[in-house]
C-alpha cells in the first residue's frame, strides 16, 4: 500500500465531512413556511435554496427565484404517503422516487429572468411551478 495515497483519502475524507457539516449548518434559519402558498429562495454559499414538502401535493405551488444564481433545490416529505414521492421535473430528466420521510436534493443550474420550471408527480396531477425574476 502507498502511504501517500491513503494519506490523500484520509485528507478528503476530512475535506468532504467539513463541507457536509457546513451544508447542514447552512440549511439552518432557511426553512420556509411549508403553508405558504407563494414563496421566495433564501441564498445560501452562492447558491439559492428553494424548499419544497411533498405531501398530498407539492407545497409551496409557487415559489419565486432569482435569475442568474444556480438552485439547490430540497424536497421535503414527512410520512408521505400519496403519489407526490413520484417527484418529477421532466425539462431537467428529474424523476424521483422520494422516501416517505426525508429530504432530497436536486442541483438546478442558474435560470434566466422570464424562466419558468414545472414540476409534478409522474401522473402530472399535482404541480408546482418556479419562476424566475
Ligand atoms: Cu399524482
Amino acid at each position: 500500500m502507498n502511504a501517500k495515497i491513503i494519506l490523500l483519502v484520509g485528507a478528503l475524507a476530512l475535506a468532504g465531512a467539513a463541507a457536509g457539516a457546513f451544508l447542514l449548518n447552512s440549511g439552518k434559519g432557511n426553512k420556509v413556511a411549508a403553508s405558504a402558498a407563494v414563496s421566495s429562495a433564501h441564498s445560501s454559499a452562492g447558491k439559492q435554496i428553494i424548499e419544497i414538502t411533498a405531501k398530498d401535493g407539492y407545497s409551496p405551488s409557487l415559489i419565486k427565484a432569482k435569475a442568474g444564481i444556480p438552485i439547490l433545490l430540497k424536497v421535503k416529505t414527512q410520512d408521505t404517503q400519496d403519489c407526490s414521492t413520484a417527484f418529477t421535473i421532466p425539462s431537467f430528466g428529474i424523476q424521483a422516487g422520494l422516501p416517505a420521510t426525508g429530504v432530497t436534493e436536486f442541483d438546478i443550474p442558474a435560470q434566466k429572468a422570464g424562466d419558468t420550471i414545472e414540476g409534478s408527480c409522474q401522473m402530472g396531477m399535482s404541480r408546482f411551478t418556479i419562476e424566475f425574476n
